[in-house]
């Protein structure tokens, strides 16, 4: 048995949940880092419910506050490997504003996103991925509004690591989680996940229809080819490293975190603390 362990989940059987679990572990175990020095948080949701379920430390937020812990737990302690593993709705829904500010301050954190365009937990709501269209429970008529093409959003606001993979092709999934925990930065993976039980449209069927793997031809260093496989969703859906791009940290621009030891390390001077204080008495 590897350092990484999983336990028992309350996801539906055949969810696209489990293998993002699983693949996970895998991802975590070819890093080698220790559990103890990985950290998981999550918002809430279905997806949000794995650090639960792994055997790193863990962290769960509020609905849309999966990004605010993370960053600052990296912000504290810069020797962590911090990860949120998240939904659609977390993330780019009641987490939308941490999403887009976020990229910009280029924490160096990792950002899975269980996109199964559905509100899940709640039991199938149109979420901000929901296709134009698509008929559930509360949208009667279909989804009114417009999809959220958070790929495109996250590479035209600078993020230097961009990619997309699917729950159903475990194998290609730990590649690009595995560079994305590598990648210097913020990293975002959408991951595209079945719902198998609030979405009946965009199942497992649905992406193998569509699904192709990006090849060694495609140049991830090109912005602009980028944005142009962001936009491509339908027929054909693009998965692999879309955007890549070696880019200083937040960590990198501020000195005062990057010399020396990770904050949580540091010694607090309280004399110095109570003198500052005492200015505005
Ligand atoms: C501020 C706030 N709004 C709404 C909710 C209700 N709520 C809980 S989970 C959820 C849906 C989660 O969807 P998503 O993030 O896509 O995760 P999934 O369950 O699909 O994995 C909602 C709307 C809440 N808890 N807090
Ligand atoms: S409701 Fe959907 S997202 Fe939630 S566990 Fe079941 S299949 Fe997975
Ligand atoms: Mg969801």
């Amino acid at each position: 048995m590897g350092k990484y362990t999983t336990c028992e989940t309350a996801w539906c059987p055949g969810c696209g949940d489990h293998n993002i679990l699983d693949a996970l572990k895998t991802a975590l175990e070819i890093i080698g880092k220790e559990p103890h020095e990985v950290l998981v948080v999550g918002g809430i949701g279905q997806a949000a419910k794995t650090p639960q379920y792994i055997n790193t430390n863990g962290f769960c937020g509020l609905h849309g506050r999966a990004i605010p812990p993370a960053v600052a737990a990296k912000i504290a302690n810069k020797g962590l490997t911090v990860i949120i593993d998240s939904g659609d709705g977390d993330s780019y829904g009641e987490g939308g504003n941490h999403f887009i500010h976020n990229i910009r301050r280029n924490v160096d954190i990792t950002h899975f996103v269980h996109d199964n365009q559905i509100y899940g937990l709640t039991k199938g709501q149109a979420s901000p991925t929901t296709d134009e269209g698509h008929v559930t429970a509360v949208q009667p008529a279909g989804s009114v509004n417009m999809p959220m093409n958070p790929l495109l959003l996250a590479i035209s606001l600078g993020a230097g690591f961009v990619a997309r993979a699917f729950s159903g092709d475990k194998e290609h999934l730990v590649k690009v989680m595995v560079d994305a925990i590598k990648y210097k930065g913020y990293a975002l993976v959408d991951i595209l996940q079945p719902c198998v039980s609030f979405n009946k449209i965009n199942t497992f069927q649905w992406y193998n229809k569509r699904i192709y793997k990006l090849n060694e031809t495609y140049d991830p260093g090109n912005k602009l080819s980028a944005m142009e496989k962001a936009m491509e969703w339908g027929d054909k859906i693009p998965i692999g490293i879309l955007y890549k791009e070696e880019k200083p940290t937040y960590h990198d621009k501020i000195h005062f975190l990057r010399d020396g030891d990770a904050l949580v390390d540091r010694k607090v001077e309280v004399e110095k603390v109570k003198g500052f204080m005492e200015d505005f008495v």
